[in-house]
């Protein structure tokens, strides 16, 4: 659960994961089962909040009462997420979550590629806490796109997304973008009835992100790695960043972009017109 927002996150997905946690670090047990809830001590002086069974603190709930909330937050929204479910599938509609930290070039690779896939019958979901700044840049290329603007929210959820696609009109065999909020954390727990969500990534971010932020890449089934142009600029390893990605989901695929010069872009419109067609298959056969 997120302490600014108050959204339930990441406990379910975790679980499901289950966690790995370095045992090799000598916790301190002998920490107090106070109302200060239950954080561990590393031998470093370092200090762990997420060891409790919800995986957070706030101060002054009991990892009971977090963990009943979480549970009615991320319940409710999975029968939003369910329905909007049903309804792609009933369209025979591939739709892609695609989640980031901030600035990544999500709109950017998005312009790109529905430039790429001319005649594609598409429709974007643009979500941002403020501005309408994504879905002008996303109309700008003739798609439809609505945007949705989740004022202190820092995730779009089931009940946002299915309002959003009713003021779409998705044609049958289509493909739907759905642009989180760019945050590393809470879009991670957050089913929206999409198909898979898509991880993008920035050469300059730094390879530790996925160890550091590993829920976002547990959730994900593709992660773009993007601005490769840039490489030669930063001082980043490429093959660490894979090797750290598949450190965290071993099954998770990886292309290498540029949203700049067009690399890797072939990769990727193969990519979704494959997932298009398989979801196209699987709708038929339900
Ligand atoms: N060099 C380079 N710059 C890029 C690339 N992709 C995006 N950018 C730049 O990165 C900046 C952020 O791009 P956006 O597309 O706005 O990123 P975003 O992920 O949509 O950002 P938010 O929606 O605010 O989270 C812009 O200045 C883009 O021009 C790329 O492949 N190479
Ligand atoms: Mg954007």
């Amino acid at each position: 659960m997120c302490t600014v927002c108050g959204c339930g996150t990441g406990s379910v997905e975790r679980h499901a994961h289950g966690h790995s946690h370095d045992h090799a670090h000598d916790h301190s047990h002998g920490h107090s089962h106070d109302h200060h809830g239950h954080h561990h001590h590393h031998h470093h002086g370092d200090i762990h909040f997420g060891h409790g069974p919800a995986g957070v603190e706030v101060p002054g709930m009991s990892q009971e009462r977090l963990i009943e909330i979480e549970t009615d937050i991320l319940a409710k929204n999975d029968r939003y997420a369910d329905a909007n479910r049903a309804v792609l599938t009933g369209l025979e509609t591939f739709a892609i979550n695609l989640v980031s930290s901030p600035g990544s070039g999500k709109t950017t690779l998005l312009c790109k590629t529905i430039e790429a896939l001319g005649d594609q019958p598409l429709a974007v979901i643009e979500g941002d806490q403020q501005t309408a700044n994504d879905a002008d840049r996303i109309r700008a290329t003739g798609a439809a796109a609505i945007q949705v603007n989740t004022g202190k929210g820092c995730h779009l959820d089931g009940h946002m997304v299915g309002h959003a696609m009713e003021h779409l009109s998705l044609e049958k065999g289509s493909m739907l973008f759905i642009e989180n909020v760019g945050n590393l954390v809470c879009p991670a727990g957050f089913d929206l009835g999409e198909d898979c969500k898509v991880a993008i990534l920035s050469v300059t971010e730094g390879e530790d992100k996925p160890l550091k932020y590993p829920d976002m890449f547990t959730a994900s089934r593709l992660a773009l790695l993007n601005k490769v142009d840039l490489a030669p600029y930063c001082d980043v390893d490429l093959d660490l960043y894979e090797e750290n990605l598949r450190r965290v989901n071993p099954g998770i695929e990886i292309i290498r972009v540029s949203a700049r010069t067009g690399e890797g872009m072939e990769q990727w419109l193969g990519w979704l017109r494959t997932n298009l067609a398989s979801k196209a298959q699987s709708a038929a056969a339900e």
